[in-house]
């Protein structure tokens, strides 16, 4: 396993001793989750009892792989605990996330969630959100419309305006599992993610975007160091 992947199955594994019988958990998306989910899974086919809620898809495929029994947030709309990775995270636990593209089915799941946890490696650690790109999901309907709105809450915001539209790998639009599209924020840096959040909420277009604020409860970061632990 490279040094990347040892350091985010570490973190995945810290974070696996907070699951504990007859929990509801909620299961992330992304490389780093990949690892929770195989490790809850071993966990499960030993004797643990949990549900899981995948956050996207491709975490519900891996999960059903792994054999852990599965509900519907509907099923089960409060979760005890949900474990996900993140592109960025200050030390406030102030998230982006979506770069995976699976950032509404994420936010839903991690706001129903009494504890939310980040894992990742200590790279996604940082001073000042931004410079990962900021994901924002949009309906496809009136895509040009929604570009232009969201471009004036940028100019509002004093942050540059490089909206990209994000492609697939094939390079056609992507699409989120709820039939999206992402637009990718280019910006640096955020320097008042609680105002650009409530701009870009409040454009009717939008449907989410990868801040997550106030949702995470605490943070497992791997460094070659060791765990750090936030919250
Ligand atoms: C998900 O996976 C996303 O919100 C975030 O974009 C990404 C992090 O992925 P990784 O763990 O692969 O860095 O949690």
């Amino acid at each position: 396993m490279t040094d990347p992947e040892r350091l985010k199955r570490e973190a995945a594994a810290r974070a696996l001793a907070l699951v504990s019988d007859g929990m509801a958990v909620g299961l992330g998306t992304g490389s780093t989750a990949k690892h929770f989910v195989a490790l809850l899974g071993e966990r499960v086919r030993a004797g643990l009892r949990i549900v899981g809620v995948p956050t996207s898809e491709e975490t519900r495929m891996q999960a059903e792989g792994e054999g852990i029994p599965l509900a519907t947030l509907d099923e089960q709309p409060v979760l005890d605990l949900t474990v996900d990775g993140a592109d960025e995270l200050d030390d406030r636990l102030r998230l982006i996330k979506g770069g995976g593209g699976a950032l509404l089915r994420e936010k839903i799941v991690a706001a129903a969630s009494r504890r939310m946890i980040v894992i990742a490696d200590g790279s996604k650690r940082v001073a000042c959100l931004g410079r990962f790109p900021l994901p924002v999901e949009v309906n496809p309907f009136g895509l040009e419309a929604t570009r232009r709105a969201v471009s004036a809450v940028l100019a509002r915001r004093n942050c540059p305006d490089d909206l990209r539209l994000r492609s697939a790998a094939n390079g056609t639009p992507f699409v989120t599992d709820g039939g999206h599209l992402i637009l990718d924020a280019h910006l640096s840096r955020i320097d008042d993610p609680e105002a650009l959040a409530a701009d870009l909420v409040a454009v009717p277009g939008v449907v989410e975007h990868g801040l997550f604020l106030g949702l995470a409860t605490g943070a497992i970061l791997a460094t070659s160091e060791g765990l750090v632990e936030l919250g």
